[in-house]
């Protein structure tokens, strides 16, 4: 059973994320990865094995970001690989975690591939990242992109978006999955200066 975490702040979230992945360690996984928007970029971090190893890797990496998401995998769409680790990103533009299964992953991969996106991994959980790089290539818009991507995907699933040309959104949505959404108590009284998302529908 895998578990999906997301983060934004005025801060460096990376130690959020791994803290998140930790918490739900026993229920089992077999990879685990963060990524975070970083100036020009989203760096990603992933390894197949415990999230130590990952954690590793993303401080020798000097990872950091105030926007990010993280994953615990267990494999239900192709094997325990890096490639096949989330998060997965599409263009270097949208990364994606996602718990669960979609079930027209097949139907959609088909379509992507003409519409000219390859295929880096064997998992389902691609589609939703070109889905939304697709989308989001025509509104700019990262909610009305995952908007539009969630009403094409058929299956069950919690899923948490970010974007590098709008790195002060995180975007989530489920269907049939768990998803918790806390907001932190602020440590000022300065206003926030990011604007994160919600969307949940009906699940
Ligand atoms: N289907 C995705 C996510 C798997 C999952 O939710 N596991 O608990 C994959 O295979 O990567």
């Amino acid at each position: 059973m895998c578990g999906i975490v997301g983060a934004i702040a005025g801060r460096n979230v990376v130690p959020v994320l791994v803290d998140g992945l930790k918490r739900p360690e026993y229920r089992g996984y077999d990879s685990a990865g963060i990524a975070v928007v970083v100036d020009h970029a989203i760096h990603r971090v992933r390894r197949v094995g415990r999230v130590a190893e990952m954690e590793n890797a993303a401080q020798e990496e000097g990872l950091s970001g105030t926007v990010g998401i993280g994953h615990t995998r267990w494999a239900t769409h192709g094997g325990v690989t890096e490639p096949n680790a989330h998060p997965h990103i599409s263009h270097g533009e949208i990364a994606v975690v996602h718990n669960g299964i979609i079930e027209n992953h097949e139907a959609q991969r088909e379509r992507l591939k003409q519409l000219g996106y390859t295929f880096e991994s064997q998992t389902d959980t691609e589609v939703i990242a070109h889905l939304v790089h697709h989308y989001f290539s025509q509104s700019g818009d990262l909610f009305m992109a995952v908007r539009q991507t969630v009403r094409e995907l058929v299956g069950a699933y919690a899923i948490g978006v970010i974007a590098l040309k709008q790195p002060d959104r995180l975007v989530c949505a489920r269907m049939g999955c768990p998803l918790l959404i806390g907001r932190a108590k602020a440590k000022t009284s300065s206003p926030p200066t990011y604007l994160p998302s919600f969307l949940l529908p009906a699940g």
